[in-house]
């Protein structure tokens, strides 16, 4: 598949967050090689004039989906904390639009549209078309894409610039093949205006 850049279009990046990076609280494997492409991503629809969103675990310290509460999850991504910054290496304009999620303790939210502002600043910028990168492929890529689908964005999900957690051996490949079934469009980053 090929995709030309064009208004309308928007990069949308999940979750690029130090506790999900190798050595975090809740390391996802490997996260950290995607930042040299995510940062040509970032590059490429800045060039374009087109605008970049950044989604991120925003959690107060006794979030219900952390091991204490009785949650899944390792605490991580604690508001305002090192582990919830973006990564140093992960460059972002100035203008990124960032959007907090799962900020309540009682409520979790692996999708950025969840309780959060993520459609209506979509909709101000126009936004049609949504490219997805960022992790984890399974929960927070997967969640934040089906409800872009349902919303009716184009969605591409960007194939080369995700990582799965992989609790379950599979669990990433078949949440992209779940996700390219409900209608999402797998990209490589070659086949961007190539
Ligand atoms: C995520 C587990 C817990 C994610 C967030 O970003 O995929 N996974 N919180
Ligand atoms: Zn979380």
């Amino acid at each position: 598949m090929k995709a030309v850049l064009e208004s309308g279009d928007a990069l949308l990046v999940v979750d690029m967050q130090n506790d999900f990076m190798p050595g975090g609280s809740l390391a996802v494997p490997r996260s950290d090689e995607i930042i040299p492409l995510l940062n040509r991503y970032i590059a490429w629809f800045h060039a374009h004039d087109l605008p970049v969103f950044a989604t991120r675990d925003w959690h107060p310290p006794d979030h219900c989906s952390f091991l204490p509460q009785g949650g899944p999850w390792p605490p991580h991504c604690i508001a305002a904390t090192a582990g919830a910054a973006f990564p140093a290496a992960l460059v972002l304009p100035a203008d990124t639009r960032i959007i907090s999620k799962a900020t309540h303790r009682e409520q979790d939210a692996y999708s950025g549209f969840a309780g959060t502002q993520l459609d209506a600043l979509l909709q101000a910028d126009n936004v049609r078309r949504l490219f997805v990168g960022g992790i984890a492929t399974e929960y927070c890529v997967r969640n934040t894409v089906q409800d872009a689908l349902q919303r009716h964005y184009t969605v591409f999900v960007l194939l080369d610039a995700v990582r799965a957690l992989n609790l379950q051996a599979d669990a990433g490949p078949q949440a992209l093949e779940a996700m390219a079934h409900l209608g999402a469009i797998p990209l490589h980053f070659e086949a961007l205006n190539a």
